[in-house]
């Protein structure tokens, strides 16, 4: 299997990903400034599908509207001569200090109204230029202290913004579906939404469900101590995985926001597994930032490394899927008896009455997960 990505494995970036300065909250920026230009044609040389954005990415908070259209004249030239795409966009509501008490849960209404424009304005051109998918990650939403923010009517007004915006989708006609991108903490203190399940909860209060699902994050929910393979495969089961965030992650701790499987690498093994086995067919989009230890050059070797990583662990993970030891070792160990429904057509409660079960029999039984495990670290090693 080829190594080298090519645009049909789907692979994206945001601007701000490569595009991110190193500034941190201890530390100025290591890297200058990159032209939404350059990193259109750097990523096409690599062989990346297509570039997402948050407005402010593309076109600088505050311009005027022939400022606007410049940057956004000279961005679709890029795509045009790249072949790049533009699946995603998203909307910058948490950089300006206005929105530091949130955007659509601020407790300013005019605050919450100006946050509800400002994405209208960006579906525009997102609309515009192609984008399939509107992602939502309400990075200050939330608070320091439970005083501060009622968490119940935050709720409220979370769905008022998700209904209007669903409603402008559909005046105009778009062919835009929403991802809500949970994330426990950071930069707020406690974010509302915080996991996959959280928000899968929420779209089903919505007045339409059908136009929002999830960009899952790795390590958002790693943070959070959770097991992505299982957030996603409950995303892919409620049809909501409309898009994804590739990266890395090392536990509970601050958003690393590494390279994909430079975190927990037996993790994101069993992530592509889970990906290509239930065929999801979005962006594959990297959501990273490179090492704050990074010049330019080391920014575009760790954009390849994203992508090459990817690639090489789905080649691992369709041979250990095939090793007939592993088919064995499956089968020794009942895995494919789970696929089988408990009832057959017909039975209900009734048919369990004469059932029986030899307990102490059942109890004693090994299950060999162990070595099964170990057959999937040896594939992943690249052991013969
Ligand atoms: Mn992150």
């Amino acid at each position: 299997m080829a190594l080298t990505p090519t645009p049909s494995d789907k692979f994206t970036f945001g601007l701000w990903t490569v595009g991110w300065q190193a500034r941190d909250p201890f530390g100025d920026a290591t890297r200058d400034a990159l032209d939404p230009v350059r990193t259109v044609n750097e990523l096409a040389a690599r062989g990346a599908y297509g570039v997402t954005f948050h407005d402010d990415d593309l076109i600088p908070f505050g311009s005027d509207d022939s400022e606007r259209q410049t940057h956004i004249d000279r961005f679709k030239v890029a795509l045009a001569s790249s072949g790049m795409k533009v699946p995603m966009a998203t909307t910058n509501l948490f950089t300006h200090p206005v929105f530091k008490d949130g955007a659509f849960t601020s407790n300013d209404r005019d605050i919450r109204r100006y946050s509800i424009k400002k994405t209208m304005r960006n579906i525009d051109l997102a609309a515009e230029l192609g984008a399939e998918i509107y992602v939502a990650w309400g990075g200050r939403e939330g608070a320091e202290s439970d005083g501060a923010k009622d968490a119940y009517v935050a709720l409220d007004r979370f769905r008022e913004a998700f209904n209007t915006l669903g409603q402008y989708v559909l005046d105009n006609g778009y062919n835009i579906k929403f991802a809500i991108e949970p994330k426990p903490n950071e930069p707020r203190g406690d974010i509302f939404l915080p996991t996959i399940g959280h928000a899968l909860a929420f779209i089903n209060s919505l007045d339409h469900p059908e136009l929002v699902g999830l960009n899952p994050e790795v390590g958002h929910e790693q943070m959070a101590g959770l097991n992505f393979v299982h957030g996603i495969a409950q995303a892919l089961w409620h049809k909501k995985l409309f898009h994804i965030d590739l990266n890395g992650q090392h536990g509970p701790k601050y958003d690393q926001d590494l390279v994909f499987g430079h975190g927990d690498l037996k993790s994101a093994f069993f992530l592509v597994d889970l990906l290509e086995r239930y065929e999801y067919s979005g962006p594959k989009h990297f959501d990273y930032k490179p090492a704050r230890t990074e010049s330019d050059k080391g920014v575009w070797e760790s954009a390849s490394a994203n992508m090459r990583t990817y690639l090489m662990l789905k080649e691992r993970a369709l041979a250990f899927r095939n090793d007939p030891r592993v088919i064995n070792a499956m089968a020794e160990s009942n895995i494919p008896g789970l696929a089988e429904p408990t009832f057959a057509p017909g039975e209900t409660w009734r048919d369990l009455a004469n059932e029986f079960l030899d307990i102490e029999t059942a109890g004693k039984r090994g299950y060999h997960y162990e070595a099964l495990d170990q057959l999937a670290l040896e594939h992943l090693m690249g052991a013969k």
